[in-house]
């Protein structure tokens, strides 16, 4: 008698220590929309977020639309919550016409954590705004970023001369931010700089290649330019090329897609400032798991960069940050 007890304790005690079988065996789904799918910069943050599922036993979802544009992301969006995701990671491609998209979602019980771009002030959990809804935001410092990024191409034109930025469009909070610190930093610490009126490219790699010739035509002394992101610094580049400019005109980079290798060695970019996207995508999944199992997660995350130039870039701890394809 005495161990049939004793092992019947043992059992009870033992089936404590695991945890229910539902929540043991619950395998959540969480999705990961993207500003836009064919982009380095969401590639790589997808390799992160699914070495973060693999790692937790999560099923991702990645699905997005082929350009960044709200108008081809709400549908995309509104698909996902049909679908009912126990979470939604999202780079919101504009910081006010995603609110009342994602608030759908909010409302429908799904968790949202932005990731690289934010809605509303990018400040959430306040209790103010409209739009403090999401849990976290997971992103680089793009404030910092467009100073680093002023710095660098001030010190690349020997702090003088006219500069522009070449720039996605108004709305994204990520390029909007790099565009704000690069002109801080530019008044606040580089008097002898100009810099010209900002020039929008729709994330079109031609259109930004197009106007920093034309802005070179109108401005012959034009002496370096910063481009916001992937597609306005490859454009802005190429541009520059074809106005055979290389080495003239000074190109500040923002990302890192593996062409920025030759654009560095061939002396057409000076710096590339890559961010970590791997890093967000791995801490969006594991902040949305650390969420749904209970646990409390930090409102807001910041990832690192990296900067590039011609004296680090064959160093594979550099290199390692460029944007997969
Ligand atoms: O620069 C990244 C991202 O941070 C930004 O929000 C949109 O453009 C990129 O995806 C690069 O193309």
């Amino acid at each position: 008698k005495k161990i049939v007890a004793a092992l019947a304790a043992l059992a009870i005690s033992a089936s404590a220590l695991v945890a229910p079988a539902s929540a043991q065996d619950k395998k959540y789904t969480i999705a990961l929309i993207p500003g836009l799918t064919t982009d380095g910069f969401y590639i790589t943050m997808r390799k992160g977020a699914q070495a973060a599922a693999d790692a937790l036993g999560v099923n991702l979802v990645f699905q997005g639309a082929p350009d960044f544009n709200p108008v081809t992301q709400v549908p995309v969006l509104d698909a996902v919550i049909a679908k009912k995701p126990d979470a939604i990671l999202i780079a919101p491609t504009d910081k006010v016409q995603l609110v009342e998209p994602l608030r759908k979602a909010s409302d429908a019980g799904i968790p949202v954590i932005t990731v690289d771009t934010f809605i509303g002030s990018g400040v959430y959990q306040t209790g103010a705004g409209d739009a403090d809804f999401p849990l976290s935001y997971i992103a680089s410092d793009n404030i910092l970023g467009g100073e680093i990024a002023a710095r660098a191409l001030a010190t690349a034109i020997g702090d003088k001369g006219k500069v522009y930025v070449s720039n996605v469009k108004p709305g994204i909070s990520t390029t909007d931010q790099r565009e704000e610190g690069f002109k801080k930093e530019m008044a606040a610490n580089h008097p002898g700089i100009t810099v010209l009126e900002t020039q929008f490219n729709d994330n079109d790699a031609n259109k930004a290649a197009s106007q920093l010739q034309a802005v070179f035509a109108r401005n012959p002394d034009l002496v370096g330019v910063f481009g916001a992101n992937l597609f306005s610094a490859l454009g802005a580049a190429n541009g520059v090329q074809q106005a055979g400019q290389t080495g003239t005109v000074k190109v500040v980079a923002f990302d890192a897609p593996t062409s920025i290798v030759d654009n560095i060695n061939t002396g057409l970019v000076d710096v590339a400032i890559a961010q970590h996207p791997a890093e967000i995508g791995y801490f969006g999944v594991v902040s949305a798991y650390a969420h749904l199992t209970g646990h409390s997660i930090p409102v807001a995350i910041g990832t690192g960069f990296t900067i590039m130039d011609k004296s680090n870039i064959a160093d594979p701890n550099i290199s390692k940050y460029l944007y997969s394809e």
